[in-house]
């Protein structure tokens, strides 16, 4: 087990919750955008459209007008990459401080993905090679050491809301928690013909039945 470094916050962070939050920002404000510009493309061509050709404007441009449109724009842009860069920095700085209850190294090949249980001394796979699950403490930090054998993958666990590229040459640290359920996992990177095949079921179970079943170095039932 890791120790918590100094500073380390006792409170789970859900992805699920902070990638939630921020679509709820970027939705409403790419509505807004998009009906403005949608009303002044629709108003212009209703209005001037309407006018006689010699009444035709002369000038071409509107430097304060279009400027104050460019600033508002890169206000908006500004604005929101605040925003998700703080989650990141939230989800992928914060959560990897907390003190995880189990750690599981997963290597991506193709088509397979192997999670290995160094606590426990044992490895589940799913993929082309079969459908064994990985199985988590429900309500608990779990930390990933995400990599690859060969090509570029990317763990994807849509009910959390999380995708985390994986690596050849390189391991990503990545920390999550899961509420109680049974969650659908795949690879989200294009990474060769059987692609669509690399899948793999997440169990999020009570502590202690997680513990029960990783005594059982995964040979028990699946709680
Ligand atoms: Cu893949």
């Amino acid at each position: 087990m890791l120790s918590p470094p100094p500073g380390a916050l006792s409170s789970l962070i859900s992805t699920r919750h902070e990638y939630d939050h921020l679509f709820g920002i970027y939705v409403p404000i790419a509505i807004g955008v998009f009906l403005t510009i949608l009303l002044v493309v629709v108003g212009a061509v209703v209005i001037f459209h309407r006018r006689p050709p010699e009444r035709a404007a002369r000038w071409h441009e509107n430097n304060p007008v279009e400027g104050t449109y460019a600033l508002v724009l890169a206000c908006v842009a500004a604005f929101l990459l605040y925003l998700t860069f703080s989650a990141e920095h939230k989800v992928d700085t914060v959560a990897n401080q907390q003190h995880p209850s189990v750690v599981v190294f997963v290597t991506a090949a193709k088509w397979e993905w192997t999670f290995r249980y160094p606590g426990y001394g044992f490895s589940v796979r799913s993929g082309t090679v079969g459908r064994q699950p990985l199985v988590v403490p429900a309500g608990e930090p779990v930390r990933f050491m995400l990599t690859s054998d060969d090509v570029i993958h990317a763990l994807w666990i849509p009910a959390v809301r999380y995708k985390h590229d994986a690596i050849p040459g390189s391991t990503q640290i990545v920390t999550l928690s899961f509420s109680t359920g049974v969650f659908d996992g795949h690879c989200a990177e294009f990474c060769g013909l059987r692609h669509s095949d690399m899948v793999f079921t997440v169990h999020a179970v009570r502590p202690a039945s997680f513990a029960a079943w990783a005594r059982s170095k995964g040979t028990a039932a699946v709680p």
